[in-house]
Protein backbone atom coordinates (compact mmCIF):
# COMPACT_ATOMS: atom_id res chain seq x y z
CA UNK A 1 0.00 0.00 0.00
CA UNK A 2 2.86 2.25 0.83
CA UNK A 3 4.52 2.19 -2.56
CA UNK A 4 1.55 2.77 -4.74
CA UNK A 5 0.54 5.75 -2.11
CA UNK A 6 4.45 7.01 -3.21
CA UNK A 7 3.49 6.40 -7.01
CA UNK A 8 0.55 8.55 -7.03
CA UNK A 9 2.11 11.69 -5.22
CA UNK A 10 4.94 11.41 -7.93
CA UNK A 11 2.24 11.34 -10.58
CA UNK A 12 0.43 14.53 -8.96
CA UNK A 13 3.83 16.12 -8.12
CA UNK A 14 4.97 15.81 -11.78
CA UNK A 15 1.21 17.32 -13.01
CA UNK A 16 1.83 19.82 -10.57
CA UNK A 17 4.77 20.99 -11.75
CA UNK A 18 4.14 20.75 -15.50
CA UNK A 19 0.82 22.98 -14.71
CA UNK A 20 3.47 25.68 -12.93
CA UNK A 21 5.56 26.07 -15.92
CA UNK A 22 2.79 25.89 -18.42
CA UNK A 23 1.04 28.77 -15.94
CA UNK A 24 4.67 30.14 -15.82
CA UNK A 25 4.90 30.22 -20.16
CA UNK A 26 1.21 31.67 -20.36
CA UNK A 27 2.22 34.44 -18.03
CA UNK A 28 5.42 34.83 -19.90
CA UNK A 29 3.17 35.41 -23.56
CA UNK A 30 0.74 37.90 -21.46
CA UNK A 31 3.63 40.17 -20.08
CA UNK A 32 6.03 39.65 -22.46
CA UNK A 33 8.33 39.17 -19.91
CA UNK A 34 11.84 37.50 -19.33
CA UNK A 35 10.56 34.54 -17.94
CA UNK A 36 11.39 34.57 -14.15
CA UNK A 37 12.33 31.63 -11.81
CA UNK A 38 9.18 31.41 -9.71
CA UNK A 39 9.66 31.20 -6.27
CA UNK A 40 8.77 27.67 -5.07
CA UNK A 41 8.38 26.21 -2.05
CA UNK A 42 10.78 23.76 -1.10
CA UNK A 43 10.26 21.13 -1.79
CA UNK A 44 12.90 18.28 -1.36
CA UNK A 45 10.93 16.28 -4.07
CA UNK A 46 12.85 14.00 -6.73
CA UNK A 47 13.97 16.12 -9.66
CA UNK A 48 11.23 15.40 -12.72
CA UNK A 49 11.35 15.03 -16.20
CA UNK A 50 13.45 18.15 -18.34
CA UNK A 51 10.79 19.91 -19.47
CA UNK A 52 10.23 21.07 -23.28
CA UNK A 53 12.07 24.09 -25.05
CA UNK A 54 9.81 26.95 -24.56
CA UNK A 55 8.69 29.30 -27.28
CA UNK A 56 11.84 31.80 -29.00
CA UNK A 57 11.20 35.15 -26.90
CA UNK A 58 10.86 38.52 -29.20
CA UNK A 59 12.94 40.78 -30.35
CA UNK A 60 14.58 42.73 -27.77
CA UNK A 61 14.49 46.90 -28.02
CA UNK A 62 17.28 48.99 -29.44
CA UNK A 63 19.78 49.79 -26.86
CA UNK A 64 20.28 53.41 -26.04
CA UNK A 65 23.78 55.01 -27.93
CA UNK A 66 26.49 55.20 -25.60
CA UNK A 67 24.40 53.68 -22.72
CA UNK A 68 23.11 50.71 -23.39
CA UNK A 69 25.59 49.73 -26.35
CA UNK A 70 29.29 50.17 -27.71
CA UNK A 71 29.60 52.80 -30.34
CA UNK A 72 30.45 51.14 -33.33
CA UNK A 73 33.70 52.48 -35.33
CA UNK A 74 33.36 55.50 -38.08
CA UNK A 75 32.19 54.60 -41.15
CA UNK A 76 34.07 55.19 -44.43
CA UNK A 77 33.51 58.64 -45.87
CA UNK A 78 31.16 58.76 -48.48
CA UNK A 79 31.37 59.29 -51.90
CA UNK A 80 30.88 63.04 -53.22
CA UNK A 81 27.45 63.68 -54.12
CA UNK A 82 26.45 65.53 -57.54
CA UNK A 83 25.96 69.05 -57.15
CA UNK A 84 22.73 70.79 -58.56
CA UNK A 85 22.97 74.45 -59.11
CA UNK A 86 19.45 75.66 -56.89
CA UNK A 87 17.89 78.81 -58.04
CA UNK A 88 19.05 82.53 -57.73
CA UNK A 89 18.53 84.50 -54.57
CA UNK A 90 16.80 87.46 -54.44
CA UNK A 91 18.62 90.69 -55.48
CA UNK A 92 20.80 92.23 -52.81
CA UNK A 93 20.29 96.03 -52.03
CA UNK A 94 21.88 98.28 -54.13
CA UNK A 95 25.68 99.12 -53.44
CA UNK A 96 27.14 102.62 -52.97
CA UNK A 97 26.78 105.19 -55.68
CA UNK A 98 30.32 104.72 -57.71
CA UNK A 99 32.96 108.12 -57.71
CA UNK A 100 31.92 111.03 -60.25
CA UNK A 101 33.62 109.66 -64.21
CA UNK A 102 35.55 111.99 -65.80
CA UNK A 103 34.44 114.98 -68.09
CA UNK A 104 33.62 113.25 -71.70
CA UNK A 105 34.43 114.86 -75.02
CA UNK A 106 32.25 117.21 -76.29
CA UNK A 107 29.07 115.99 -78.36
CA UNK A 108 28.42 116.79 -81.81
CA UNK A 109 26.57 120.10 -82.35
CA UNK A 110 22.96 118.80 -82.67
CA UNK A 111 21.07 121.72 -80.55
CA UNK A 112 23.21 124.40 -82.51
CA UNK A 113 22.16 122.72 -85.68
CA UNK A 114 18.44 122.77 -84.64
CA UNK A 115 18.71 126.34 -83.52
CA UNK A 116 20.47 127.11 -87.08
CA UNK A 117 17.63 125.38 -88.75
CA UNK A 118 14.65 126.75 -86.48
CA UNK A 119 16.48 130.63 -87.48
CA UNK A 120 16.74 129.69 -91.05
CA UNK A 121 12.81 128.42 -91.01
CA UNK A 122 11.95 131.74 -88.67
CA UNK A 123 13.27 133.73 -91.33
CA UNK A 124 11.58 132.12 -94.66
CA UNK A 125 8.40 132.32 -92.33
CA UNK A 126 9.18 136.04 -92.14
CA UNK A 127 9.71 136.91 -95.98
CA UNK A 128 7.04 135.36 -96.27
CA UNK A 129 4.33 136.98 -93.91
CA UNK A 130 6.27 140.55 -95.54
CA UNK A 131 4.48 138.90 -99.15
CA UNK A 132 1.48 138.92 -97.72
CA UNK A 133 1.57 141.81 -96.28
CA UNK A 134 2.77 143.48 -99.38
CA UNK A 135 0.02 141.75 -101.72
CA UNK A 136 -2.70 142.61 -98.85
CA UNK A 137 -2.02 146.40 -99.67
CA UNK A 138 -2.87 146.05 -102.81
CA UNK A 139 -7.09 147.18 -103.30
CA UNK A 140 -7.46 143.44 -105.72
CA UNK A 141 -5.39 140.60 -105.19
CA UNK A 142 -5.70 136.28 -105.42
CA UNK A 143 -3.78 133.81 -104.39
CA UNK A 144 -3.32 130.64 -106.82
CA UNK A 145 -0.69 128.27 -104.99
CA UNK A 146 2.16 129.90 -103.74
CA UNK A 147 1.66 132.61 -106.22
CA UNK A 148 -0.30 136.20 -105.84
CA UNK A 149 -2.13 138.05 -108.43
CA UNK A 150 -2.12 141.53 -107.41
CA UNK A 151 -3.22 144.94 -108.75
CA UNK A 152 -4.33 148.71 -107.80
CA UNK A 153 -5.77 149.64 -111.37
CA UNK A 154 -2.77 151.25 -111.98
CA UNK A 155 -2.53 151.98 -116.31
CA UNK A 156 0.54 151.62 -118.54
CA UNK A 157 2.20 150.60 -120.94
CA UNK A 158 3.80 147.08 -121.55
CA UNK A 159 7.17 148.31 -120.90
CA UNK A 160 5.89 150.62 -117.77
CA UNK A 161 3.93 147.39 -116.59
CA UNK A 162 7.52 145.58 -116.09
CA UNK A 163 8.72 147.82 -114.38
CA UNK A 164 6.34 148.28 -112.16
CA UNK A 165 5.97 145.08 -111.22
CA UNK A 166 9.22 144.45 -110.48
CA UNK A 167 9.55 147.80 -108.49
CA UNK A 168 7.20 145.50 -105.58
CA UNK A 169 9.29 142.21 -106.29
CA UNK A 170 7.67 141.12 -108.47
CA UNK A 171 6.50 140.61 -112.49
CA UNK A 172 3.54 141.10 -114.98
CA UNK A 173 1.29 138.30 -113.92
CA UNK A 174 1.84 135.02 -116.30
CA UNK A 175 -0.52 132.10 -115.22
CA UNK A 176 1.29 128.78 -115.94
CA UNK A 177 -1.41 126.68 -115.74
CA UNK A 178 -5.19 126.55 -116.36
CA UNK A 179 -5.52 126.73 -112.20
CA UNK A 180 -3.40 129.86 -112.78
CA UNK A 181 -5.45 130.76 -115.51
CA UNK A 182 -8.81 130.69 -113.71
CA UNK A 183 -7.18 132.51 -110.40
CA UNK A 184 -6.24 135.06 -112.99
CA UNK A 185 -9.55 135.43 -114.44
CA UNK A 186 -11.43 135.56 -111.13
CA UNK A 187 -9.09 138.49 -110.43
CA UNK A 188 -9.64 140.31 -113.56
CA UNK A 189 -13.47 139.89 -113.21
CA UNK A 190 -14.08 140.70 -109.66
CA UNK A 191 -11.79 143.70 -110.00
CA UNK A 192 -13.44 145.14 -113.10
CA UNK A 193 -10.15 145.67 -115.26
CA UNK A 194 -11.48 143.32 -117.92
CA UNK A 195 -12.90 146.00 -120.10
CA UNK A 196 -9.55 147.07 -120.80
CA UNK A 197 -7.75 143.73 -121.09
CA UNK A 198 -4.77 143.75 -118.61
CA UNK A 199 -1.26 142.96 -119.58
CA UNK A 200 -0.33 139.13 -119.44
CA UNK A 201 3.92 138.94 -119.51
CA UNK A 202 4.28 137.12 -123.04
CA UNK A 203 5.67 138.95 -125.90
CA UNK A 204 7.13 138.20 -129.30
CA UNK A 205 9.23 141.38 -129.54
CA UNK A 206 12.25 139.93 -129.98
CA UNK A 207 11.16 137.76 -132.66
CA UNK A 208 8.03 137.56 -134.11
CA UNK A 209 5.66 134.76 -133.23
CA UNK A 210 7.89 133.05 -130.72
CA UNK A 211 6.03 134.39 -128.04
CA UNK A 212 8.15 133.72 -124.60
CA UNK A 213 7.96 135.31 -121.05
CA UNK A 214 9.81 138.58 -119.55
CA UNK A 215 12.56 136.75 -118.90
CA UNK A 216 12.99 135.10 -122.83
CA UNK A 217 12.50 131.87 -122.04
CA UNK A 218 9.58 129.46 -123.67
CA UNK A 219 6.10 129.35 -122.62
CA UNK A 220 5.18 125.66 -121.29
CA UNK A 221 1.18 127.28 -120.98
CA UNK A 222 -0.81 129.36 -123.69
CA UNK A 223 -4.22 129.73 -123.29
CA UNK A 224 -4.96 131.56 -126.84
CA UNK A 225 -7.93 132.26 -128.06
CA UNK A 226 -9.48 130.96 -131.56
CA UNK A 227 -7.67 132.62 -133.87
CA UNK A 228 -4.67 134.21 -131.81
CA UNK A 229 -2.24 135.32 -131.88
CA UNK A 230 -2.78 137.18 -135.15
CA UNK A 231 -0.56 139.99 -134.70
CA UNK A 232 -3.42 142.16 -136.45
CA UNK A 233 -1.36 145.08 -138.80
CA UNK A 234 1.64 143.83 -137.65
CA UNK A 235 1.34 145.86 -134.72
CA UNK A 236 0.56 143.28 -131.89
CA UNK A 237 3.37 142.21 -129.47
CA UNK A 238 2.10 141.37 -126.16
CA UNK A 239 0.07 139.51 -124.61
CA UNK A 240 -3.40 140.04 -122.89
CA UNK A 241 -6.34 138.45 -121.26
CA UNK A 242 -9.70 138.87 -122.30
CA UNK A 243 -12.93 138.06 -119.60
CA UNK A 244 -13.27 134.94 -121.41
CA UNK A 245 -9.80 133.73 -120.29
CA UNK A 246 -8.45 133.67 -123.16
CA UNK A 247 -5.22 135.00 -124.34
CA UNK A 248 -4.89 137.74 -127.60
CA UNK A 249 -1.80 139.90 -128.62
CA UNK A 250 -2.36 143.11 -128.82
CA UNK A 251 -0.38 146.93 -129.20
CA UNK A 252 2.47 147.16 -126.28
CA UNK A 253 2.10 150.87 -126.41
CA UNK A 254 -1.42 150.93 -125.92
CA UNK A 255 -2.50 152.01 -122.23
CA UNK A 256 -3.75 149.01 -120.26
CA UNK A 257 -4.27 147.60 -116.61
CA UNK A 258 -1.15 146.60 -115.09
CA UNK A 259 -1.13 143.70 -112.61
CA UNK A 260 1.52 141.81 -111.30
CA UNK A 261 2.51 138.63 -109.78
CA UNK A 262 4.92 137.65 -107.13
CA UNK A 263 6.00 133.95 -106.09
CA UNK A 264 5.75 133.20 -101.96
CA UNK A 265 8.13 130.01 -102.07
CA1 LIG B 1 -4.22 139.77 -131.77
Amino acid sequence: MGRGREKIQMALLKLFFRALLLLQFALQLLDGAEPQNLNCPAYGGVPGTPGHNGLPGRDGRDGRDGKDGAIGPKGEKGESGVSVQGPPGKAGPPGPAGEKGERGPSGSPGNESVIESLKSEIQQLKAKIATIEKVASFSHFRQAGQKYYFTDGVEGTFSQGLKYCKGFGGTMVLPRSSIENEALLKLVVSSGLSSKKPYIGVTDRETEGQFVDTEGKQLTFTNWGLGQPDDYKGQQDCGVIEDSGFWDDGSCGDIRFIMCEIDNK
